[in-house]
């Protein structure tokens, strides 16, 4: 059964098995962008672990300035993190959530999972889900990050130009999925994986990302340059390697993989 529509406090927070993450909760039937509410949130100092969720959101974001459809139904969600690690060495961070998110979906029993660099997770070739990391530094020390979230659940229908990209949930499973139960899971394994790189650094991150990562011919797009080559691997700070066509080996820490 599908509990309560709303994913508030009340309907999540008795599910919670976390310790920090998610114990301050603020629920939205509609705003902007979680991720903006999430950094306001945080500037006048909440808590690491604070959550945002929205039912809707009327601009969501992705990265580079990229339009995120949030229509009823998915999961839009942000985190405030405050990391000790050194700003320089945050970058395998968004591929720890992107790990988290992964196993939240797998523990549905859909179809294989990949990761596509830096953060989409996959299913059957479909993007279900898609991470927006913004961080905030004051002299390379981390003030806070914002992590935001959105999962496809129970989506239905895409805008034509999304149809043959995106994939949800619901379509993979046949049925619609309980979205406070989902938010619960993920808040889980989201604060095991911040806690393990906190911990341990990116070793671990990067192993479970690697098991699930798409490799293969890639195109990468960036602002000034395109890479053609083959993607062979994460370096050891989690910049994709790319065997280009020159045969040349290059790290690239930015960019669009297409
Ligand atoms: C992302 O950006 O994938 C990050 C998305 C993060 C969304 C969450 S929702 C909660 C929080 N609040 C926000 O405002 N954002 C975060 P990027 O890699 O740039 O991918 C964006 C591209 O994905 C778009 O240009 C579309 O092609 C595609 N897209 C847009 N909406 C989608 C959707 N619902 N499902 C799958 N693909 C989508």
């Amino acid at each position: 059964m599908i509990r309560a529509p709303r994913l508030d406090a009340a309907a999540v927070q008795p599910l919670l098995e976390t310790r920090w993450l998610g114990r301050a909760w603020h629920w939205r039937g509609r705003t902007a962008s979680t991720n903006d509410l999430a950094r306001s949130l945080a500037e006048r100092d909440a808590a690491a672990g604070t959550v945002v969720v929205a039912d809707t959101q009327s601009r969501g974001r992705g990265r580079r300035g990229h339009a995120w459809r949030s229509p009823r139904g998915g999961l839009w969600l942000s985190v405030v993190l405050r990391p000790t690690t050194p700003a320089a060495e945050l970058g395998p961070l968004g591929l720890a959530v992107a790990v988290a998110v992964a196993e939240t979906v797998e523990a549905l029993g859909t179809r294989q999972v990949e990761l596509k660099w830096p953060n989409d997770v996959l299913v059957a070739g479909g993007k279900v889900a898609g991470i927006l990391t913004e961080a905030a530094a004051e002299g390379g020390r981390v003030r806070h990050v914002v992590v935001g979230i959105g999962v496809n659940l129970n989506v239905t229908r895409f805008p034509p130009a999304l149809c043959d990209r995106a994939a949800s949930i619901h379509r993979e499973l046949g049925v619609a999925v309980d979205r406070a139960a989902f938010a619960a899971d993920l808040c889980r394994r989201l604060e095991l994986w911040v806690d393990r790189f906190e911990r341990e650094g990116a070793a671990p991150v990067l192993a479970a990302w690697r098991a699930r990562g798409r490799l293969g011919p890639v195109t990468v797009v960036s602002a000034t340059t395109t890479i053609e080559g083959v993607a062979i691997g994460l370096d050891a700070d989690g910049a994709l390697l790319v065997r280009r066509v020159d045969g040349v080996l290059e790290p690239v820490r930015s960019g669009e993989v297409v």
